[in-house]
């Protein structure tokens, strides 16, 4: 196989990115395929990406006939997190590699019995969104890091802030869909299982609905005993800002300060802010498509797997038990090695 014929689930916000970078950025890949609760925009972006006919990518109605298609080789899953546990099975029946955005699913139980089909499958078809992986910035702070230049790592300080969101983006939507991306970049840059999670939320911003617990203060304590910390504020109202800084033994590597246009003038310093992720990390989508792609045309995945989603998905779900309680949450995270043994 030269090109992968691409189905895309859900095309909202993320989906339909990806539907364009797949259309017309990624080598290797085609779009074939797109589904949509909501039809009439399915059909918008199929003609929009068919030049005018929607002859070359053509809107399924129901996902599962697009999972299960023959000019389907791969699928990439941008529908609500909900929707994701009967998608994935359905992949995994049809043996299709999947790009599934993040969460994996809603609940760690969910998330274990899909890493259990897989394995049972034989063959890891799974890669999930945890696209801070590929961002450059994140890659080389990983690289200097395990190169033991500054030492053993022993904090992590994250500040993750969107402009706003919706009304309808809840205090559980702020750890399971916000949150949940410093929970894998703290597996993933300390190469260890995060143990246990507290969530505090301070005075919320008067800017949201009766209720809403924005901004969220978390730590994370690892096995090995590291911890992490992490600001989520999700209606900042200036711009996007994710930032992290390690403390080593040795030192501290700070990423996301800004590298765009930086002016000194007036007596001011200062540059733009991205209005949202998918400028902040345009190239981290970009990369991440493209290696899943190249991954799976070689029979592979190339990134964060069901594991992966499952962790963090157990972390999410102890972090809400702790944003009820306002107490620490042990995380219950089944034994690696036997489920995958
Ligand atoms: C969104 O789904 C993302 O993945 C963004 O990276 C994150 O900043 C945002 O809070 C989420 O809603």
């Amino acid at each position: 196989m030269t090109q992968l014929r691409v189905g895309i689930v859900g095309v909202g916000v993320m989906g339909s990115d990806h539907a364009e970078r797949v259309a017309r950025k990624t080598s290797g890949a085609r779009l074939v395929a797109v589904s949509d609760a909501d039809h009439p925009r399915a059909e918008a972006l199929a003609r929009r990406l068919s030049g005018g006919s929607a002859s070359s990518v053509r809107v399924v109605e129901d996902p599962l006939d697009l999972i299960a298609a023959d000019d389907v080789d791969a699928v990439i899953l941008a529908s609500p997190g909900f929707a994701h546990a009967e998608q994935l099975f359905a992949c995994l029946e049809h043996g299709k590699p999947v790009l599934c955005e993040k969460p994996l699913t809603m609940d760690a139980a969910s998330a274990l019995e899909v890493v259990e089909a897989e394995h049972k499958g034989g063959r890891q078809l799974i890669q999930v969104g945890f696209m801070r992986r590929f961002d450059p910035e994140y890659a080389a702070l990983k690289q200097l890091l395990d190169s033991g230049e500054l030492g053993r790592t022993l904090l992590l300080h994250n500040v993750h802030r969107n402009k706003s969101a919706p009304p309808t983006f809840r205090s559980e939507m702020i750890v399971r869909d916000s949150m949940v991306h410093e929970v894998d970049v703290a597996r993933w840059l300390f190469g260890d299982e995060i143990t246990r999670i507290t969530v505090h939320t301070p005075k919320p911003t008067s800017l949201v609905g009766d209720g809403v617990r924005d901004p969220q203060l978390a730590v994370f304590e690892l096995a090995n005993g590291a911890m992490a910390d992490v600001e989520v504020f999700v209606n900042f109202q200036v711009g996007y800002e994710v930032r992290c800084e390690a403390v080593a033994e040795r030192g501290s590597a700070t990423i996301g300060l800004g590298s765009g246009v930086f002016t000194r003038a007036g007596g001011q310093w200062g540059g733009a802010m991205p209005a949202d992720f998918r400028v902040r990390f345009e190239q981290a989508y970009d990369l991440e498509v493209q290696r899943w792609v190249d991954a799976t045309l070689r029979g592979e995945i190339d990134g964060p797997g069901a594991w992966d989603g499952y962790a963090a998905a157990a972390v999410c779900e102890a972090g809400l038990e702790s944003l009820q309680t306002g107490k620490p949450a042990d995380v219950a995270l089944a034994d690696r090695g036997k489920v995958l043994g």
